[in-house]
């Protein structure tokens, strides 16, 4: 190959970027554990499948998700809170995969966030078009933990907006492999993410899988 060509091939290798104060971008973080992360949400959404649940104020999520973990994020007619049960199934929500809790202990670590011990693991699915409004993330007990999320699939544009819902988000490209982690003064940042562009990914297809570690309590 040409020194030409090599200059001009993408950086693959994973790397460290800071979004903000409390929030890093570890870009490839999750690349080398795809198939492992693939086989076990299989068996996940085997066990408690993807749906689109509903906000207090009646509206239909446009993505859809499930849990694992020995608490689950829903929302209902009643309100958002984090349940031992996954409601459609009646029973507890799929167990925390060991290489789940371990992937994301070892990003918050490098991220600067030792300890890290996450109890709820929401998964969100975004078909083209799918897209999560502007919201901030506080119906955990703990906002000294911080929470840490693998992309996979489509690429996204995640909206990183202020402490206020009026601030003006900036824009951020999440990628296959990707792991973010927000602590600290980005814990209750507003965030989003813009419509999913249509796409096929090689090993996902359609569609963008986020897994968002949490501390619930
Ligand atoms: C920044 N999910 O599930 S993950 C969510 O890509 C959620 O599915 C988005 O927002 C997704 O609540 C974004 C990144 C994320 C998660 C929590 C945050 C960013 C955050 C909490 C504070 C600041
Ligand atoms: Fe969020």
């Amino acid at each position: 190959m040409t020194a030409d060509l090599l200059e001009n091939a993408p950086d693959v290798r994973p790397s460290q970027q800071p979004m903000a104060e409390g929030a890093v971008l570890l870009r490839g973080f999750a690349k080398s554990l795809e198939a492992d992360l693939l086989a076990e949400l299989s068996d996940i959404v085997a066990q408690s499948p993807f749906r689109h649940m509903v906000t207090p104020g009646g509206h239909r999520m446009s993505v859809a998700m499930t849990n694992c973990g020995s608490l689950g994020w829903v929302t209902d007619r009643s309100g958002y809170r984090y349940d031992a049960r996954d409601p459609e199934a009646a029973r507890p929500w799929p167990a925390m995969p060991p290489s789940f809790r371990e992937l994301a202990r070892q990003a918050a670590a490098q991220a600067g966030f030792g300890g890290f011990s996450p109890d709820a693991c929401l998964v969100n699915r975004y078909q083209p078009g799918a897209r999560m409004s502007l919201h901030q993330d506080k119906d955990e007990h703990d906002f000294g933990a911080p929470i840490v999320s693998v992309s996979l699939g489509l690429p996204a544009v995640f909206l990183f907006g202020g402490l206020k819902r009026a601030d003006k988000p900036q824009r951020f490209r999440l990628e296959h492999g990707d792991i973010a982690v927000w602590g600290g003064p980005a814990r209750l940042r507003f965030h989003g993410v813009a419509p999913l562009a249509d796409g096929e990914h090689a090993l996902m297809g359609r569609q963008r899988i986020n897994l968002t570690f949490r501390k619930a309590r």
